[in-house]
């Protein structure tokens, strides 16, 4: 990549009044007075006209309605974050805060959306950075420029795509330090925005903004539940990417199983929704295994944890536990095909109107059940979960919220969320596992270094559930035989 033109903090704080000319001295060589003058000119006009809007933008619509509803007379403050430096003058690739992106359907860095209290309710803005002006040379000698970083939509194009009214973000920080009234503001995503309001916020208040902005994500609408299942849908055809290439991976390594999945996932979404676990071998009972260095081979077990994240940033959070040769060996099978159902009990007891541990519990009491069958723990069953003993090998929850975060509404109160109730439109996901760490003494040496997880997006519906990732095999024989039929 080029690298930018030198930037002292001088130029930083008045890149954008100063004039190119007094900028150049010294500061930017090799820019005379004459190029300034003609960079400034010969452009055309590409302003785009009659712009539809996002797909999402009725629901981003009435989603901004119920946050007016619960906040009434109060100015609230939605930043998207900034660019995080990786490296010197290199970033991490942006996402947006899901807040953001969720009540206005933008994802651009340094975007704020903010809703001011009128007489019936709230007024939005979404303020962004305008396009790049060239008169001042802005556009090629700053590193936020056009011309380096790609074109923005206007303002008036935002509005637009946004159905929101669009204004200059510039203004932003002095129009909040001269507000008056009660202000809530997202923390986390934006400092600048967080330093300009200072006074005027406090923590317990601000953080009620944000459990209410979680606990509204609990139910997905139409929009959401089509995006997660096109985030699913190329998850899978990621999955069948892999499965294509375990020779491949057998030769190189776990490195080959993540960049494979990922490559669909760049192609056809925005990103992986999380950090891809292509664990091989005892490495699956490292529940986030993402070093992802290790070797894949013929005889082990592949768990592989991934999803793909939608343009709209909604994601997958499938796991798949394979044998890297395609069959499973007897104590594989055995193990997997308890998970399998341990995950068939606990998908059975996702419905409307059931309690939201209801299926944590109904998959715990199969793996249970299992462990002292085997003897791995003394029963009975009951003892052993009043005690939690299972836990030493079951070891995590049996699943999550999911939606724009993979772990999503994470600031929900327990009373709504894991003490809470299932209702239609929820998407969770159903993974139990089993994991007999390598070193583990306690069980006999043919379990050990054996992890399998069974991983799946389960929809709550009016009348049950529907398995959004059912386009993946689970039972064992079944998975045997698409692998076969892939790999044919
Ligand atoms: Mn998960």
């Amino acid at each position: 990549m080029a690298e930018e033109l030198p930037e002292t903090p001088e130029t930083l704080a008045s890149a954008e009044e100063e004039p190119i000319k007094q900028r150049k001295n010294g500061l930017y060589p090799g820019v005379s007075d004459e190029l300034a003058e003609n960079m400034k000119s010969g452009w055309a006009d590409t302003e785009l006209h009659g712009l539809a809007p996002v797909a999402q933008a009725e629901h981003t619509a009435r989603r901004r309605a119920a946050l007016s509803a619960r906040f009434p007379g109060e100015r609230l403050v939605i930043p998207a974050g900034n660019l995080k430096t990786r490296s010197n003058d290199t970033e991490y690739a942006f996402r947006a805060s899901v807040e953001y992106t969720y009540l206005t359907g933008d994802q651009t860095e340094d975007g704020v959306l903010v809703l001011e209290p009128t007489a019936d309710g709230h007024r939005a803005t979404v303020y962004l950075l305008p396009r790049s002006d060239r008169e001042n040379g802005e556009f090629w000698l700053s590193g936020q420029g056009e011309l380096w970083v790609g074109r923005r939509h206007s303002l008036t194009e935002a509005e637009q795509l946004y159905g929101i009214p669009a204004s200059d973000v510039r203004e932003l920080p002095e129009r909040l330090r001269e507000a008056t009234g009660p202000v809530r503001v997202v923390r986390g995503h934006d400092g600048g925005i967080e330093t300009a309001l200072t006074d005027k916020v406090t923590a317990e208040r601000d953080e009620e903004l944000r459990v209410f902005l979680s606990e509204a994500r609990l139910v997905k609408d139409a929009f959401e539940v089509g995006e997660l299942q096109k985030a699913v849908d190329s998850t899978v055809r990621g999955f069948e990417d892999v499965v294509k290439v375990l020779d491949k991976a057998e030769a190189t390594g776990e490195r080959y199983v993540e960049g494979t999945f990922f490559l669909r996932a760049r192609v056809e979404g925005n990103d992986v929704g999380y950090g891809t676990i292509a664990a091989a071998g005892p490495h699956a009972c490292t529940l986030h295994w993402v070093r992802n260095d290790g070797p894949v081979r013929s005889g082990d077990l592949l768990l592989l944890d991934a999803g793909v994240e939608t343009h709209s940033l909604y994601t997958a959070d499938i796991t798949r536990t394979l044998p890297v040769n395609g069959a499973y060996s007897d104590i594989q099978r055995k193990i997997y095909d308890a998970v399998y159902e341990a995950q068939e009990a606990g998908i059975a007891a996702v419905r409307p109107g059931a309690k939201y541990r209801d299926f944590h519990d109904a998959a715990q009491r199969v793996l249970t059940a299992k462990l002292v069958e085997w003897g791995l723990v003394e029963g009975p069953v009951e003892r052993v979960l009043e005690l939690g003993l299972q836990r030493r090998w079951t070891l995590h929850g049996t699943g999550h919220m999911l939606g724009l975060d993979v772990h999503d509404c994470a600031a929900a109160r327990t009373e709504t969320y894991v003490d809470g109730t299932l209702e239609p439109g929820m998407v969770l996901t159903v993974e139990p596992g089993l994991y007999f760490q390598a070193d583990d003494l306690t069980v006999p040496a043919e379990y050990r270094g054996i992890g399998v997880r069974i991983e799946d997006d389960i929809l709550v519906t009016e009348d049950g559930n529907r398995n959004l990732s059912a386009g993946l095999p689970r039972r064992s024989d079944e998975v045997e035989a698409w692998m076969a039929r892939l790999k044919g």
